[in-house]
C-alpha cells in the first residue's frame, strides 16, 4: 500500500536531516548559505513568526558602514528565499545595526552610530506591515548610558528590555570588561528604569550580544570567559528571579569564534554570527526527541473511521528511556489538534525497529504510558484541509508533537487507515486556510505555523 506523507512533515522533517547526535541537545551549528557572502554579516534576529530574519550586512566594496537587511522565507524552517535591504533607514553617517522586532512586526529597535562614535537606541513604530520603518526616535534614558549600551532584545510584551556595553567604552559599575544589563517599565509609554547589572550571568571577562525569549525566562549571550568567544544559554524560573543555569551551548562553537546570538520565539533555533568570513549567519537547532506512537493501542492496523463522532485513543509508549510524566501534556498535538483528554496507564508496548507504519496488537509491557484521546472529527478536518480529496483504505502517517516539561520537542508518528467517507458538510470546506480566497502556498505556511506551535513552551 502506498502511504501518502503529511505534507507537514516537510517542515518538521528538516531537524532530523540536519542530524547531530541523538544524545547532543542542539544539531552542530551550519551556516545559512543563503545568505552569507564574502562581505559582513552580523546581528542576526528572527521574527517571531519564523518568516523573515533580519541582519546587519557592511564592509562591502563600495559602502563600509552596516545596513539593516530583512531575508524572507514562506515557510519557518525552510531556506530564505528574498533579501530586502531596508533603505528607508539608512544614513550616510554611521552603523546601522542590532534589529529587535515586536512579534506583531510593527516595532523595531535598533542601534545606530552618530558622530562623534556614539551608539545610540532607536525605535521605529509602522502603521502596518506593508509600510516602510520610520527612521527611529531616541530612547534617551537608555542612551545616557555611557552612550554606548549595544544588542538591545525585550521580552515580548516590550516591558524587559537587554542590552549590553560596548567594548569601546562599558557602562560603569559592571563586573568588569563588557556585561549584559536589563532595565524595566510599567507600561509602553513609560521610560525604563531599575537599570540592573545581571551579576548572576556576568563575569571579568566580556559579556554581550544578549537574546531573550518571549516571557523572559531564557537568555543566550555571548562570552570569551574561556578564551574564544562562544555562546551561553541561562535560564530563570520566574522574571522576579535572577538567571542561573548557565550553560556552554558547545555546538555553537566555531573556530573564529561565535557572537550575537538570537534565540528563535519557539527556543528551537539559535542563530548566531560566525567569526570567518568578515561575519557569516549560522544557525544550530534544538535536536528533537523521537517517540514512539501508538494510535488505537491493541489494535493493528488503525482504522479510522472518517464519519465517526467519537474520540481517537492514542498513547504515548513510557520505556526505559521516557518517563511519561516528563511530557508536557499541554503541549501535545496530532495532526495539529490538541487532546480533549488525558490519562496514566499502561496500555502497550512499542513496536522495536519497525519502519513508521509497523504496529502491534501488544498489550501492557509494564512501562506506564500517556493516553490521549482526540476528537475524530476535528482529526478529519485537518486532514481534509491539508489533502482535500480522501480515499476509503488509504495509508496516511500522523505526526505528534509537542515538548517535555524542561523544553525538549518532542516527535513521533504512526498511520491510519482511512475508512468511509468524510462527512459532506466538512468535505464541501475549501483548503483556503487564511480565507483570502485563494488557495496558495500562504495557507501552508500559515499552517506549517501552527504545525510547530506545540514546541512554543514557556521559554
Ligand atoms: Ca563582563
Ligand atoms: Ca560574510
Ligand atoms: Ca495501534
Ligand atoms: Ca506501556
Amino acid at each position: 500500500m502506498k502511504t501518502r506523507t503529511n505534507l507537514f512533515f516537510v517542515a518538521v522533517v528538516a531537524f532530523w536531516v540536519l542530524g547531530g547526535s541523538a544524545l547532543a541537545q542542539w544539531t552542530e551549528a551550519v551556516p545559512v548559505t543563503e545568505i552569507n557572502t564574502e562581505y559582513a554579516e552580523w546581528d542576526p534576529f528572527l521574527s517571531d513568526d519564523g518568516l523573515s530574519l533580519y541582519i546587519s550586512k557592511g564592509k562591502t566594496d563600495t559602502f563600509y558602514y552596516h545596513r539593516l537587511y530583512e531575508a524572507m522565507r514562506e515557510a519557518p524552517y525552510g531556506p530564505f528565499t528574498s533579501l530586502r535591504e531596508i533603505t528607508e533607514l539608512n544614513y550616510s553617517s554611521g552603523h546601522i545595526q542590532d534589529p529587535w522586532v515586536s512579534p506583531d512586526n510593527l516595532r523595531l529597535y535598533y542601534m545606530r552610530t552618530e558622530p562623534p562614535g556614539r551608539w545610540r537606541l532607536k525605535f521605529s513604530e509602522r502603521a502596518s506591515v506593508y509600510d516602510p520603518w520610520p527612521v527611529g526616535v531616541n530612547i534617551s534614558e537608555l542612551n545616557a548610558l555611557s552612550d554606548c549600551m549595544r544588542g538591545p532584545t525585550l521580552t515580548a510584551d516590550e516591558l524587559t528590555i537587554f542590552f549590553s556595553s560596548h567594548p569601546t567604552c562599558p557602562i560603569p559599575g559592571g563586573e568588569g570588561g563588557d556585561d549584559i544589563w536589563m532595565a524595566t517599565r510599567p507600561d509602553m509609554d513609560s521610560p525604563f528604569g531599575d537599570i540592573t547589572n545581571l551579576t548572576e550571568i556576568n563575569t571579568t571577562a566580556n559579556e554581550g550580544g544578549p537574546s531573550v525569549s518571549p516571557v523572559g525566562l531564557t537568555l543566550v549571550f555571548h562570552s570569551d570567559r574561556n578564551g574564544q568567544t562562544q555562546i551561553f544559554k541561562a535560564t530563570r524560573e520566574s522574571a522576579y528571579e535572577p538567571f542561573g543555569n548557565v550553560e556552554h551551548l558547545s555546538a555553537c562553537d566555531t573556530p573564529a569564534g561565535s557572537a550575537t546570538p538570537c534565540l528563535s520565539s519557539d527556543g528551537t533555533a539559535i542563530y548566531f554570527k560566525h567569526g570567518a568570513n568578515k561575519g557569516d549567519i549560522w544557525v544550530s537547532y534544538l535536536v528533537r526527541r523521537e517517540v514512539a506512537v501508538d494510535i488505537k493501542p491493541g489494535s493493528c492496523p488503525n482504522p479510522l473511521n472518517l464519519a465517526s463522532r467519537g474520540v481517537l485513543p492514542v498513547a504515548i509508549l513510557g520505556s526505559d528511556d521516557l518517563d511519561v510524566n516528563t511530557i508536557d501534556v499541554a503541549s501535545i498535538r496530532l495532526a495539529g489538534v490538541a487532546p480533549v483528554r488525558s490519562s496514566y496507564e499502561d496500555v502497550a508496548a512499542p513496536v522495536s525497529d519497525g519502519n513508521e507504519c509497523d504496529c502491534t496488537v501488544a498489550g501492557p509491557d509494564g512501562h506506564t504510558d500517556l493516553t490521549l484521546k482526540f476528537k475524530t472529527q476535528q482529526i478529519v478536518e485537518q486532514i481534509v484541509n491539508l489533502l482535500g480529496e480522501l480515499v476509503d483504505g488509504e495509508l496516511l502517517v500522523l505526526n505528534l508533537a509537542g515538548a517535555l516539561s524542561d523544553g525538549t520537542p518532542i516527535e513521533g508518528t504512526d498511520c491510519i487507515v482511512l475508512v468511509g467517507k468524510v462527512p459532506r458538510l466538512l468535505a464541501a470546506r475549501s483548503s483556503d486556510i487564511n480565507t483570502d480566497g485563494i488557495v496558495d502556498i500562504l495557507d501552508f505556511s500559515k499552517m506549517a505555523k501552527y504545525w510547530l506551535e506545540p514546541t512554543a513552551a514557556d521559554y
